[in-house]
């Protein structure tokens, strides 16, 4: 089972196999978490998300890193939240699922996850983090490291509190 980490900052800084991106259907760039990969990754990450042809909801794909210590980007699309009967719970975890996949057929050993779809999607974020970790304790069996990037105090608490339980 792999380590699996809480770390309270900025996604684009880590050197990891891995980071995820809490992207659009477009792939091409957007606010939040997003934005702040692209802009550190530089002009050719956006090139390459051009090739992909954009991902459905619940997928995942994966660039190159370019500018970032990440090697690689982990591009999956949270569901928006839209009161909890439209299978956003099960699309959320779809997206941890396949993003773990993604990165385990590429032999990473290590990868970080943002909280995502509890920003512009609006995601409860407590629901969110038990479907991240639950996730995250089922499908990482290959991964050395697993961290959980929280941009802000109450999100790494959250996580603080699940791991604690386990
Ligand atoms: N590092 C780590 N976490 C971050 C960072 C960062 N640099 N910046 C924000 N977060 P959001 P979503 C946290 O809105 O809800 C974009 O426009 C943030 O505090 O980035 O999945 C896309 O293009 C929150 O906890 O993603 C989509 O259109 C979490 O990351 C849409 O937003 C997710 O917030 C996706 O919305």
């Amino acid at each position: 089972m792999a380590d699996l980490d809480i770390v309270e900052g900025d996604i684009t800084r880590l050197d990891i196999d891995a980071i995820v991106n809490a992207a659009n259907e477009s792939l091409l760039g957007g606010g939040g978490v997003d934005g702040a990969i692209h802009r550190a990754a530089g002009r050719e990450l956006l090139a390459e998300c051009r090739t992909l042809g954009g991902c459905p909801t619940g997928e995942a794909r994966i660039t190159k890193g370019y500018r970032l210590k990440a090697r690689h980007v982990i591009h999956t699309v949270g569901p928006v939240w839209r009161g909890g009967g439209a299978r956003e719970p099960e699309l959320l975890a779809c997206c941890y699922r396949n993003s773990l996949a993604l990165a385990q057929a590429y032999d990473l050993k290590s990868i970080a996850f943002p909280a995502i779809s509890t920003g512009v999607y609006r995601f409860p974020p407590h629901q969110a983090a038990e479907i991240a970790v639950r996730e995250v304790q089922t499908q990482a069996a290959a991964m050395d490291r697993v961290v959980f990037c929280c941009f802000d105090r109450a999100t790494a608490d959250l996580y603080r509190t699940l791991l604690a339980r386990r």
